[in-house]
């Protein structure tokens, strides 16, 4: 019996080295150390040993089934090396190789103007305000003293969702519910998109932004209107910007005025961007009309305010020489990556 493991021990040994992928190792394995194997048929006729040899033969076939399984185990580690690394070789990355192009994206010039504003808004103290683009007619007209009969509330020039629920047509409600809020002093801008019904052409589109301004505290005058629209217009488009003011009317400021700036363009000679005027208009503005502070909540006698609004696609067509608002909103990379 002990020839027969040795012979045994013998062959194996010999087929696990001749062996040359995993599926003929494992062949190996069955054939000696599986259920029906030469090795584990050995040890189940030990019976017929006798009481002496059983425990030589016994120790004899664990040993060699101890090394067999140590050989096979080692020579699957290096099967499974030699694999790695044939797929280490063969994903081998040429790092000389030239990158592919990444192309950068750049930001719109509408956002490019809001960003600036608000940062030189911000540097003067002022806060951001948000709202709702879909907001009932009571905070868009109503409560900033639009009458029953004004023509912007026209079906023709304001998109309704039902007879109460419109798409804002100005960003003046979010400053109307901060005012319901929060108590004076208050200094925010409202940046957005707002909606009219408007027929798309050069200079006009139903969607446009807008950003306005309101600064609601105790003796707030005209003169901090126009010192704080100086500094704006001075940083926004350049120092030596003038500034004029113009009477106009507005339902919800008393007094209110249209602002021109000089041309940034020409200095104020006359060009191309002005229309050979030497201004642009660019801004309303006027005192919180009284009965719009009282609709918020806000008693007239003891503050008084200062609003102001402008659109964000003139101020980006004046000063980035664009005479087409339409190609601000076409998503032409060839246009768009210009800023
Ligand atoms: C409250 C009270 C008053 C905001 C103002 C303007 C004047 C104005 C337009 C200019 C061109 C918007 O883009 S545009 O059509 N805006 O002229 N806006 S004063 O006045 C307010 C706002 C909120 C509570």
């Amino acid at each position: 019996m002990e020839q027969q493991i040795k012979k045994a021990q013998e062959n194996a040994k010999s087929e696990i080295t001749a062996s040359e992928e995993l599926s003929t190792l494992n062949d190996v394995r069955v054939k000696y150390l599986g259920k029906k194997g030469e090795l584990t048929a050995i040890l189940r006729g030990m019976g017929a040993l006798t009481p002496e040899e059983r425990p030589v033969i016994g120790e004899l076939v664990n040993k060699v089934r101890d090394e067999l399984e140590e050989l096979i185990a080692q020579k699957e580690r290096e099967f499974k090396q030699k694999q790695l690394n044939a797929r280490l070789a063969n994903e081998k990355i040429d790092i000389t190789m030239p990158s592919k192009k990444t192309v950068l994206g750049s930001i719109h010039p509408i956002n490019k103007i809001i960003d600036e504003v608000k940062e030189i808004f911000l540097g003067m103290g002022y806060q951001i305000a948000d709202g709702p683009e879909v907001e009932t007619s009571y905070y868009n007209f109503d409560q900033l003293n639009t009458p029953q009969d004004h023509p912007a509330r026209d079906l023709q020039d304001t998109f309704y969702i039902t007879e109460d629920v419109i798409l804002r047509t100005q960003t003046s409600p979010v400053q109307a519910r901060v005012m319901e809020n929060q108590k004076p002093p208050i200094k925010i801008i409202c940046p957005g998109a707002v909606y009219r019904s408007d027929a798309v052409d050069a200079t006009h589109s139903p969607v446009f932004h807008q950003i306005e301004g309101l600064v609601v505290d105790r003796d707030i005058s005209m003169a901090d209107l126009k010192g704080t629209l100086e500094m704006f217009v001075k940083n926004c488009l350049g120092k030596d910007t003038k500034i004029r003011f113009r009477p106009h009317h507005f339902p919800f400021t008393e007094p209110s005025a249209e602002a021109d700036v000089s041309c940034f363009v020409c200095g104020g000679k006359g060009c191309r961007v002005c229309k050979n005027e030497g201004w642009i208009e660019l801004l309303g503005c006027g005192m919180v009309h009284p009965n719009v502070l009282t609709n918020c909540g806000i008693d007239p006698k003891e503050y008084s305010g200062f609003a102001f609004g402008f659109g964000v696609e003139r101020i980006a067509m004046a000063k980035y020489g664009i005479e087409d608002m339409r190609l601000l909103y076409e998503n032409d990379v060839r246009f768009l990556k210009q800023f």
